[in-house]
């Protein structure tokens, strides 16, 4: 068996409401990746919609679990990050990416801060500029058109949106540093969601679309972000696995959708996973019929 592909997560745990961790962690081991977790911050319920939720904040214990990760001399394919539990934390991961980059693994930075126009809760614009100075560290980011928005200090605008102004802030984007940027929440007519990629290097655009199913559903930023990063480690290109990420988050969202299920609660990514997983080819054996 070839050697396993690592990423280290840095992202909070929410315990109820799947997202972030309780996302990336099950999507990417289905997928066949190992994952290590540093967590930001341990909260009861994600923040969107749930009012009372728990929060304890982990700035503290981020550099000294990196360094202990370092001193075991661990490395990773990727480094992913996600939601950010306070300001003192975008420098902190700055660092972190500085003790594990390599010339080979892919940083992926998902500048997790807003939705829908507006920042989250816990969020303050603020950390919106420091989110914007990690980026810069990036060699993949993959905001939502909301955070494309701060992180380019404009008025966020709701679509349709033009070819022209997509790929516009694409561009602007992967100025910040990173060679790749994918930009969610991307709809050109109403019947159609997905997003746009772009890659500096070659200077090639390409889109992913899937039908639009109204409503908001939490957590679809962290599902389609970690199936993203499954499809690049398991190797393939871009624009393919922008498209396997999206079916992946559009089949999560019918199933919720026709479930009924309270949207806070997060979508029924688990059954999307066997498919997932064919699309990579990866088809584990069982270890006795090997
Ligand atoms: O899915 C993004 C996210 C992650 N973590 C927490 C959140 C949110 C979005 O609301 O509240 C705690």
């Amino acid at each position: 068996m070839e050697k396993q592909k690592t990423v280290a997560a840095i992202h909070d745990i929410s315990g109820f409401g799947k997202c972030s961790l309780t996302v990336a962690l099950p999507i990417l081991s289905a997928t066949g990746i190992g994952v290590s977790v540093l967590p930001t911050a341990v909260l009861s319920t994600h923040t969107g919609g749930f009012t009372g939720y728990t929060y304890r904040d982990l700035t503290e214990d981020m550099l000294p679990f990196a360094k202990h990760w370092k001193s075991l001399n661990l490395k990773f394919d990727a480094l992913y990050s996600g939601f950010l539990g306070s300001f003192e934390q975008i420098s902190i991961v700055s660092d972190i990416f500085d003790m594990f980059k390599t010339k080979d693994n892919i940083i992926m930075v998902d500048p997790v801060m807003a939705d829908n126009g507006k920042l989250y809760p816990t969020y303050t614009p603020q950390m919106a500029g420091g989110m914007a100075q990690l980026c810069k560290k990036a060699d993949i980011i993959v905001p939502n058109l909301t955070e494309a928005a701060f992180l380019l200090g404009e008025e966020f605008y709701d679509g349709p949106y033009e070819r022209s102004y997509i790929e516009e802030r694409l561009i602007r984007l992967s100025k910040f540093g990173p060679k790749r940027v994918v930009l969610t929440g991307v709809w050109f007519s109403p019947e159609l969601l997905g997003c746009a990629g772009y890659n500096r290097i070659t200077g090639k655009f390409s889109y992913a679309f899937s039908p639009r199913v109204q409503g908001f559903y939490h957590g679809t930023g962290d599902v389609f972000g970690s199936a993203l990063l499954a499809g690049l480690l398991n190797g393939m290109e871009l624009d393919k696995a922008m498209q396997v990420a999206v079916d992946f988050t559009y089949g999560s969202i019918v199933r919720t959708k026709e479930s009924g299920a309270d949207l806070r609660f997060g979508v029924n990514f688990e059954a999307g996973l066997p498919t997932l997983i064919q699309q990579f080819g990866i088809g584990f054996k069982s270890e006795s019929s090997r």
